[in-house]
């Protein structure tokens, strides 16, 4: 697992570089940015349970086909497991935010995905508003005017929504 500070390490002591300003810079914003990914972490996992009803909530709410029979959250057993696979992306975005990088996501999350779910008929579009959900819920929680607040919690779910939404993986 790396964060985006330890990554850029790793790039120059792959070519054996000392680092440059360009290096400094990424560093540098790293760091600037700590206290905000800090307290946009502990508002996450505060009300992770608030946040992930929130979602779940609206999902369903917008597409009630999902529960019915022929839906692919029919039957608990199912049901369950959209409402777990929500609480992953919450969780993992919430890794990915305090490492300011989406490193992880590749990592744990998003390696081999489309594939389980093409493979079990989980449908990608309605995975992506949940994951657009958990975006807007958290913002608007967060209550900021600040935009690059904004932009700090949005990374990795537009992350996760643009490699899930990839055609041809
Ligand atoms: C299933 N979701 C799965 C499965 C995996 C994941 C591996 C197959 C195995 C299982 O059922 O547990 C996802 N597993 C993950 C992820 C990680 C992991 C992301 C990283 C930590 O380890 N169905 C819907 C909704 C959506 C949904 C739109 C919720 C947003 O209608 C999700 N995922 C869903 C469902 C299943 C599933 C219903 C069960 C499908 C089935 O078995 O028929």
């Amino acid at each position: 697992m790396l964060t985006k500070y330890t990554k850029v390490l790793n790039q120059y002591d792959l070519i054996g570089y000392y680092l440059d300003n360009r290096a400094m810079e990424q560093i540098q914003s790293f760091f600037d940015t700590g206290v905000d990914r800090i307290q946009i972490t502990e508002i996450i996992a505060n009300q992770s349970a608030d946040i992930i009803k929130e979602t779940y909530a609206q999902l369903f709410d917008e597409q009630p086909e999902l529960l019915r029979p022929g839906g692919n959250s029919y039957t608990t057993r199912r049901y369950s497991a959209c409402l777990r696979d929500i609480e992953y992306y919450l969780r993992y975005a919430s890794y990915s935010i305090m490492s300011g990088s989406t490193q992880i996501l590749d990592e744990r999350v998003l390696y081999g995905l489309r594939d389980t779910y093409n493979s079990l008929s989980v449908p990608i579009a309605p995975t992506v508003r949940a994951i657009q959900l958990l975006e807007e819920v958290i913002i608007d929680k967060i209550n900021s005017n600040d935009e690059s607040i904004k932009s700090i919690i949005s990374v990795p779910f537009e992350y996760l929504i643009k490699q899930l939404s990839e055609k041809d993986l």
